[in-house]
């Protein structure tokens, strides 16, 4: 016997808030606290709306519409005042709710229903979090695709399968799933460059809208600033960086300069993608060590660690930048690593669509197949690299299983 109660929609004042009361006391307390309009006394029944005012004994709260889902299950739809939402709830604990927080409740919900398997429940629970169109129907393409029917595909043929096969399966969902969550979740792009390249205008131009200051003089953004942009199916947290300059973050006295070149340090190691911005109309040797050594890091090119030579391409973009001006650079000197370039005028937008595509190749998101199998969980990512070392197909069967029955 029990009742629990959320708040379904978001914190801030808004025209309308949703308290949903499930479980199978549920009738019982909103009977409690709901007065029905009219004379006739309050009956649910699946399916109806009813219009009253939600008491405390004789102190009414508020008028709000009841929708009785099911029997146990009742969205109350109050005024979206914080206020009124927070004595609703109080209200519901003093009658014995347990009160959730909505993702809490909905997941109590979703396991209540036998014939949902826990990768749909996870997709309801992580779809609201998505950040583009393109998240939401990955997500739901593991519920009826994608991920619930190759786990379906493997356990019809465990007999038969290989063990190599489910391990080579498990590999490139995993390999697809970095995709798929740069899809989901967005990804962070550090614009970095030398000063006075250009950095904040492209911010400024791919926000559209003037975010960061822009001027000629070298070091203006001394702090960093981000804004969001969407390219193609991904959303891109651009943050531009203060610049790496070694020159300034020496000086021992400028302690502004050094912490924002550590932060500028710390946003080009945590970043998906790196804009390098250059500008292609001055000659000069524009990129100091310090930078070049960050994006060699990033990439796993030093020569310390040849074994990740592999990954040359890397995530790093070279824009070379006003290209409305003179050619004066010499891409030829850029290092192996970074000549992946694009030629863009930020200051006038041309090359932009080129950059965006160029992007979206980097992150492996141009084509990518919507319905393909992934994983979108640190329960399922867990799952599938126990699955891709399994030993024996008894041992594959049950990590499968898990996958599909385990707590979520
Ligand atoms: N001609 C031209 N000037 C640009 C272009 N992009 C930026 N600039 C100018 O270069 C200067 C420095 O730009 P800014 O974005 O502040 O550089 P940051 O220091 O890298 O952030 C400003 O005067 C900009 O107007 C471009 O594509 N073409
Ligand atoms: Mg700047």
């Amino acid at each position: 016997m029990s009742v629990f109660a959320a708040v379904m929609t978001g914190k801030g004042t808004g025209a309308i808030s949703t308290v949903q009361v499930f479980g199978d006391r549920a009738g019982t307390v909103v009977k409690k606290i709901f007065k029905p309009a009219g004379t006739k006394p309050v009956k649910f029944k699946t399916g109806k709306i009813l219009l009253g005012t939600i008491c405390d004994g004789t102190k009414t709260i508020d008028q709000v519409i009841i929708g009785c889902e099911t029997t146990h299950s009742f969205a109350i739809n109050c005024h979206g005042n914080p206020l009124i939402v927070e004595m609703i709830m109080q209200l519901l604990g003093q009658h014995g709710a347990k009160l959730l927080t909505a993702e809490q409740l909905l997941y109590k919900i979703l396991s209540a229903q036998k014939t949902v398997n826990t990768i749909a429940i996870e997709a309801k629970l992580t779809q609201p979090r998505a950040k583009t169109i393109e998240g939401t129907k990955i997500i739901t393409n593991q519920i009826n695709a994608g991920l619930s029917k190759k786990v379906a595909e493997w356990l019809e043929n465990i007999n038969a399968i290989s063990l190599k096969k489910i391990t080579a399966d498990a590999e490139r969902i995993l390999k697809n799933s970095q995709t798929a969550k740069l899809i989901i979740h967005g990804c962070k792009a550090a614009i970095a460059g030398p000063p006075n390249s250009g950095k904040s205008t492209l911010l400024n131009y791919l926000a559209g809208r003037q975010k960061a200051i822009v001027t000629d003089i070298k070091g203006t953004t001394r702090d960093w600033v981000s804004a969001r942009c969407r390219l193609g199916p991904l959303s891109v947290e651009l943050i531009d960086t203060a610049g790496l300059d070694e020159k300034l973050a020496a000086a021992p006295e400028n302690i502004i300069e050094k912490k924002s070149q550590e932060k500028a340090a710390q946003i080009l190691e945590e970043a998906d993608l790196v804009l390098l911005v250059l500008d292609n109309s001055t000659t000069g040797d524009q990129l100091d060590d310090r930078l070049l050594e960050k994006i060699a890091d990033k990439l796993a090119l030093s020569e310390a660690s040849p074994k990740h030579s592999r990954r040359a391409e890397g995530k790093v973009l070279t824009v070379l930048n006003k290209s409305d001006l003179p050619a004066r650079f010499d891409a030829g000197k850029l290092p192996q690593n970074l000549t992946n370039t694009v030629q863009i005028s930020a200051k006038f937008g041309t090359g932009i669509q080129n950059l965006t595509e160029k992007i979206q190749q980097l992150c492996g998101v141009a084509g990518f197949d919507l319905q393909t199998a992934v994983v979108f969980t640190s329960r399922q990512e867990k799952l599938l690299k126990q699955l891709q070392k399994a030993k024996s197909r008894k041992q594959a069967a049950s990590i499968i299983t898990e996958l599909l029955n385990g707590q979520a």
